[in-house]
């Protein structure tokens, strides 16, 4: 299957229920009014594209059609493509140096997709021809780290782990001595970084931080906050709490298939300064695509 038909397909819940509303919308009107607007704005709200995203695009979209004379509905649709892609700018979804060595961070609450996503990657930049290692410093539970070697070895990528409850500080100083002996291009670290409370977050990664910028201070250092699609507007609420205690330059959306509230994703793209930068649409490697706002749009929202 084609990149961009996963994608759609990926899409496919949140897809089909803006289609359906779309379709009632757009048959019940011939010209556009006042009521048009007020349904086309609840149709985005149900995405969860956040009733602010929702509200400022519905406004855009309405001066534009008394700028414009327009009165037609399926106008008014094209504006709305144009508008999104917009609206969300350039995100710029670039995570690795072909120069230098590029440090991966992952954050985000348990069941996120972290570990997961790590997998994913790590097989996707290998693929593309670059040494990668694995720092399994997220050290709460045994599990994490089993589930993190599974990865591993499906990729066939080398990852260092100590035991659980052990310091993930020594694993990441451990995944640097590794990385710098194997000339490894990226170093990607699994972390407990959740938000139990602001404190202790900053605490965990600015020791992670010290450790590798000591060993590598020339590389490329990536934070990447990965947040679950399925919780909808909270995934924004929690983008905006983490970025306040965690240098977050990075969020990667996952679960996108299994939920209709993929509108989130433009609400993040939107209205955080951080760019999107991976989105999850399944659970294969493939399934793990780089966020291109225009191809996104289309495969959500465009006609067939
Ligand atoms: N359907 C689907 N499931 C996903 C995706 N990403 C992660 N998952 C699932 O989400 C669950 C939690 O993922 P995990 O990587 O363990 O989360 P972590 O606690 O943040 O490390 C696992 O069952 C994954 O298979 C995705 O893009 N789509
Ligand atoms: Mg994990």
């Amino acid at each position: 299957m084609g990149f961009f038909e996963s994608l759609k397909r990926g899409l496919a819940k949140t897809r089909n229920s803006l289609m359906s509303g779309f379709d009632v919308l757009f048959g019940a009107y011939d010209e556009v009014d006042d009521d048009f607007f007020e349904e086309l704005e609840e149709i985005l709200v149900l995405s969860d594209m956040g009733m602010e995203t929702a509200a400022r695009i519905v406004a855009q979209l309405e001066q534009e059609t008394i700028d414009r004379h327009l009165t037609r509905p399926a106008q008014v649709r094209k504006m709305l493509l144009e508008d999104l892609e917009k609206l969300m700018g350039e995100q710029d979804n670039t995570i690795v140096d072909d120069d230098r060595m590029s440090i991966l961070m992952m954050i985000g609450v348990n069941g996120a997709g972290k570990t997961t996503t790590i997998g994913k990657l790590a097989l996707q930049l290998k693929e593309d021809g670059r040494k990668v290692i694995l720092a399994a410093a997220d050290t709460f539970r045994a599990a994490a780290i089993d589930q993190l070697q599974v990865w591993a070895d499906r990729a066939g990528v080398e990852m260092i782990s100590h035991q659980e409850g052990s310091d993930p500080g020594a694993v990441v100083y451990d995944a640097a001595a590794a990385a710098k002996s194997r000339h490894a291009d990226v170093l990607i670290c699994d972390t407990a970084g959740r938000l139990q409370n602001k404190k202790n977050l900053m605490n965990e990664l600015s020791k992670l931080f010290r450790i590798l910028e000591k060993e590598f201070p020339d590389a490329r250092r990536e934070v990447l906050l990965v947040l679950d699609a399925t919780t909808g507007q909270n995934a924004l609420q929690q983008a905006r709490l983490f970025s306040e205690s965690a240098p977050i330059t990075g969020i990667i959306l996952t679960k996108l298939d299994g939920t209709a509230k993929g509108g989130v994703v433009i609400s993040i793209a939107s209205e955080m300064q951080i760019p999107v930068k991976y989105i999850g649409v399944g659970e294969k490697i493939e399934d793990l695509q780089p966020f291109r706002p225009k191809e996104f749009l289309q495969a959500l929202l465009a006609e067939e």
